[in-house]
Formats: C-alpha cells, structure tokens, sequence
C-alpha cells in the first residue's frame, strides 16, 4: 500500500516565490510514490478578514497554480477544504483536545494577532491548529510537506495523536511527519531579510505572477550589505544568504556550489544570475499557468479531487466518531 501524503495552501494572496520554492514546486515529486491528498486552505482563509471576491479568485488561481507545477489530477487527489465537510466536522470533534495554553504558544498565533485587540481575536485563528490537525489526521498522513513556518502546527498535530490514542487507548490515529526541505525551507523578504517572505504581506515579496520586468527589478533593488562577498552567513549576511537560497534552489544544487559559482563576481552579476534563474523558472510556469485558469481543468479537477477525498476522510471519521462513544444510528 502506497504511503500518503498531504498539503494544503491557504487562499489567502496571490502565491510568492517562497510559497513555490517551500512547497509547491516539490509536490510533483510525490504523486507516484505517495497516494497525495492537496487541497486549497480555504476555511483557513476566513481566520482573517478577506474580500469574498478575492477569496474566490485566489482559490482558482491556487488550483491553477497546483497544475501549473506538474500535478496531474488523475494522480494527486486536488480538493477544496469546504467541499469536504468531513473537515469541519472532525474540526469540532478535536477542538476538545488542544489547550488553550498550548494553542496560544503557537508562533503564528502570536505573529498574526499581536497587532490586534485581545477581545477582537478571532476564535478561528485561535483555534487555527485545531482544523489543520483534522486536515491531517483526516487522510491518516504519513507525510506532510511544508515550510518551516508550519511545522510547529505539524509537531502540534502529532502531540494531538498522542494524546488521544492514549485516552482512548487506540491506534486510530495516525502520527504524521513534517517534511521541510532543507535549502528554501524559509524564503526571507527581500526588503527585510529577517523576515519571512509571505504573501499577506506584499514588500519584499515576488509573486509567481510578477512579470519579466518586475521580477528583475525586486532583485535588482534587494536588500544586502555592503561587504561584497557572496557566502553564505545567515547571520551576517541575510540578504545575500537569501539569494544564495533562491538561485540554489532554483537550480537544484546545494549552497556550497553557489557559493563557489560567484567566488569572484560583484554582486551586480550575481543578483542577474539570480534575476534569470527565478525568470527562467517563472515565466513557463506562467504560460502553462495561463492556459489552465480559464478552463474547465479547475472545476474539473475540483470535482474529481472532492469525490475522492469525500470517500476516505468519511470513513476516517467514522471511525472517530466511533472511539469517542458518539453513536451510530442503524439503517
Ligand atoms: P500568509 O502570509 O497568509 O500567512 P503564507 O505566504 O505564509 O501565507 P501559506 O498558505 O501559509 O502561505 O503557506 C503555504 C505553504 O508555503 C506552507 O507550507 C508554508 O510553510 C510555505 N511557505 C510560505 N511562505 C514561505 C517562505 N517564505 N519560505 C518557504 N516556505 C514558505
Ligand atoms: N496552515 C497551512 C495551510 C494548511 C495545511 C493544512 C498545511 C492548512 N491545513 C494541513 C499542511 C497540512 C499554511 O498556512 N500554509
């Protein structure tokens, strides 16, 4: 039996490039060997304020995305989390298995609400991990590929499984693992390289639709220092660490190779290099991305991914329903 693998990416901006290099350009890489459940965060997207007309684009644009990197709906099951109410029905069966204090530890937690009033936090963005914990456990995922950002939700979802098959004293739920890449697994800003690059926050970020011209130029105007050796030195030297990241990456090669690469060149050579291997990435990406978004392939894809998720996260929680006593009306 094939092992399984799940992600999902909340719709909630237009995608960047350390969404693509953390996540998105990796998930082909799995659907042969791994029965993968993907789908569009979109209950997650509600955590936060959002137009409902942007929700709805970026949702599309995220399906079209996921084709665009190479998935094949024939092989990795491509869903919505709305479309598969299991979701939110496991949501409010694991609520009752976090902590208050363990969920208000959670760094995303506290980065999301710090600037906001204590009384007017959402209880979604609270409970957040309570609903990515269900996401997973859903599938029975052995692995779940994301960006360093999110394994602490991951390791959140683990301590969960624990704690509930030792109080049920079962196996039903399976323990997952996070898989974080190790070049690109936290693609910095390039307007403040300690931060994170990421999508609700728009400086510093490249969009996987920035044009050509774009592209360039947010490389071109990167933020780095003034020495001008290219090594890599996180803490020294962010922004040319961050770049480093990015072209090796891009380029499947390791850090020391890029390094080695640029031993000699200033960093205006070496930001074109970087310009052109993220263009040179980009822009087929784009064409493929543009023959997909307005046809049927999304709602296509959607549907197929929907009916096959349905299947299994509804055994899964039965099965839960189950063990925690809730009883089963007979035909
Ligand atoms: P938001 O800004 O709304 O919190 P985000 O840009 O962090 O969103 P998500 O939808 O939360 O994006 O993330 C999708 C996936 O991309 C996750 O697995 C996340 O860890 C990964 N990811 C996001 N930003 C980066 C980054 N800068 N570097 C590497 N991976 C990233
Ligand atoms: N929280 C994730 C999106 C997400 C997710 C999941 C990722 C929701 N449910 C389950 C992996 C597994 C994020 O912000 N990227």
């Amino acid at each position: 039996m094939k092992k399984i693998m799940l992600t999902g990416i909340k719709p909630t901006g237009n995608l960047t490039l350390g969404n693509y290099i953390g996540v998105l350009k990796h998930l082909k890489d799995y659907q042969d060997e791994y029965e993968s459940y993907i789908f569009i965060a979109d209950l997650h997207a509600l955590t936060l304020p959002i137009d409902p007309k942007i929700l709805n684009q970026n949702t599309r644009d995220i399906v079209a995305f996921y084709l665009a990197s190479g998935l094949d709906f024939n092989k990795s099951h491509i869903f919505l989390q709305s479309s598969v109410s299991e979701h939110a029905e496991l949501n409010s069966i694991m609520i009752n298995y976090l902590y208050m204090g363990e969920l208000s530890r959670m760094t995303q937690f506290k980065e999301k609400s710090k600037n906001m009033n204590y009384s007017a936090i959402g209880l979604g963005l609270f409970a957040y991990p309570v609903l990515m914990a269900s996401d997973i456990i859903l599938y029975d995922a052995d692995i779940v590929p994301v960006g360093e950002d999110q394994r602490q939700h991951v390791e959140l979802t683990r301590d969960l499984v624990r704690r509930f098959n030792s109080r049920y004293n079962t196996d039903v739920l399976k323990e997952p693992k996070a898989i974080v890449n190790k070049t690109g697994k936290r693609i910095m800003s390039l307007s403040d390289p300690l931060k994170k690059m990421s999508k609700s926050d728009p400086k510093g970020d490249i969009y996987l639709k920035d044009d050509e011209k774009t592209i360039r130029k947010k490389i071109m105007s990167a933020v780095t220092d003034s020495d001008c050796k290219i090594i890599y030195d996180k803490e020294n030297k962010p922004g040319i660490s961050n770049l480093l990241t990015i072209y090796s990456s891009l380029k499947d090669i390791s850090i020391e190779e890029a390094e080695k690469e640029f031993e000699n060149a200033n960093y205006g050579t070496f930001k074109r290099a970087v310009a052109d291997a993220v263009v040179n990435e980009l822009l087929p990406f784009q064409e493929r991305y543009n023959q997909i978004i307005n046809s049927n392939l999304i709602n296509e894809a959607l549907i197929k991914g929907r009916d096959a998720a349905k299947i299994k996260a509804n055994a899964k929680l039965k099965e839960i329903q189950k063990v925690v006593g809730l009883y089963e009306i007979k035909q």
